[in-house]
């Protein structure tokens, strides 16, 4: 099947093996908090910030050896270059009495440890700035209280150092997001000091010192959340402009704009002025649902986007859902997958004759289908095998939850 898949590539003139290799190299980055609901290690407290798990499905993991062994077992089922993303809430204190803004490096040895011993190629980290008693009224970084802010601060601040840390420790750059859940149900009587207390929250934290080559920032925008649905102080807009005067990276959530705002069309925008782009890919429906991400027609194009505009390496491709209504172990397999499937469907497209075709405003030609329904399955099928997997991993999903599902009651 594949021999034939190749030939069949090959009259479109793109090399098959090529694409393989290609799509072996380029990191995605999975998120460990779909293992837990994003609950978190350090008993932070429940899940807030208007972001929901919904489901329960048996199985949860609820304590770092429980997560650790779902996430080897899940990456062991996943093909190609894999970092693992953290929060700062996965901390491993152990009992410990340490709030986050006295995290150190130490609380994420252990999760060096299993990245090293488990040939994941980076960590990506995040702070955590929701499910904690010091979210005061919504608010964290630009809260009007002054203890509030200062904690938060102190917390970013502290991320930074671990980033650093973890950034050294896996030899490859760190890439540490900040989201934060800041806004108001209702229609706010001023809108502007809370992005103003924001503003100067993040340039106290960027006054940290930090190895550039090591650590890259990101801020991610959001359009609402649950609860908080009438204005989010990190719009799109406010962290265009922090990021792009501050020199540090937006990250994109393709759950956080408008369902007819597609974040495929917004990463040659921002690559058009930043060498840098970071990704949370998701799967939103209807709102910020955080379903799991699918080898559909939004996950294809931002595929693309990277792909054709030669961004592998200056987009930062990390995964950001949670779904508790079926099998965790499965959700993270399918969502990476899917991600795999449309690099590689993009890999395998005749990119350069179709920009050809739109240049020469030869678009009845570039309408034209019949090279999206080339032998893909083959490639794809090929390329696991290669990876040493096969197609058939809820199989193993499947014996491995009989097991858990007894341990843990
Ligand atoms: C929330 C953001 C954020 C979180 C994670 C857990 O809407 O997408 O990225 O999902 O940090
Ligand atoms: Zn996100």
């Amino acid at each position: 099947m594949y021999e034939s898949a190749k030939a069949e590539y090959a009259k479109y003139g793109i090399d098959t093996e090529k694409a393989i290799e290609r799509l072996a190299n380029i990191p995605i980055s999975v998120h460990c908090w779909q293992g837990d609901d994003v609950v978190g290690l350090d008993g932070g407290g429940s899940l807030s910030g208007g972001i929901q798990a919904t489901g329960n499905y048996p199985g949860r993991a609820r304590n770092f050896n429980e997560l650790t062994a779902d996430i080897k077992k899940a990456f062991s089922l996943m093909p190609g270059n894999k970092r693992l993303n953290v929060h700062a809430s996965y901390a491993v204190i152990n009992g410990e009495k340490v709030d986050r803004d006295k995290y150190k490096p130490e609380h994420f040895a252990p999760w060096v440890k299993f990245a090293k011993e488990n040939g994941i190629t980076g960590i990506d980290f995040n702070p955590t700035l929701f499910s904690h008693a010091k979210v005061k009224d919504g608010l964290t970084l630009s809260s009007p209280d002054e203890n509030i802010r200062k904690f938060w601060i102190e917390h970013c601040k502290a991320s930074i150092r671990i980033s650093e840390y973890l950034a050294t420790e896996m030899g490859t750059h760190c890439l540490m997001n900040i989201w934060i859940p800041d806004g108001f149900k209702d229609v706010p009587a001023d809108r502007l000091s809370p992005r103003l207390r924001l503003k100067e929250s993040l340039d106290e934290i960027l006054s940290e010192p930090y190895d550039k080559s090591k650590v890259v920032i990101a801020v991610e925008s959001k359009v609402f959340g649950i609860g908080v649905e009438s204005y989010t102080v990190g719009s799109n807009e406010f962290y265009q402009n922090y990021a792009a005067t501050r020199n540090i990276c937006c990250l994109l959530d393709n759950g956080h704009y408008h369902p007819l705002e597609y974040v495929s069309d917004k990463i040659p925008s921002l690559l058009a002025f930043y060498d840098k782009v970071a990704l949370h890919v998701t799967r939103g429906v209807r709102w910020d649902s955080d379903h799991v991400v699918l080898f559909d027609d939004e996950t294809k194009e931002i595929a693309k986007e990277i792909v054709r505009n030669d961004a592998i390496g200056k987009v930062m491709i990390g995964l950001d859902y949670f779904d508790a209504s079926i099998n965790r172990l499965s959700a993270w397999v399918t969502g990476q997958r899917s991600m795999q499937k449309a690099l590689l469907n993009a890999l395998l497209l005749p990119n350069e004759q179709l920009r050809k075709l739109q240049d020469n405003a030869q678009f009845t030609e570039l309408m034209v289908e019949e090279c999206k329904t080339l032998p893909f399955g083959a490639v794809w099928k090929e390329y696991i095998s290669r990876q040493g997997l096969i197609d058939d991993y809820i199989t193993a999903i499947k014996q491995y939850e009989s097991k858990l599902l007894k341990e843990r009651v």
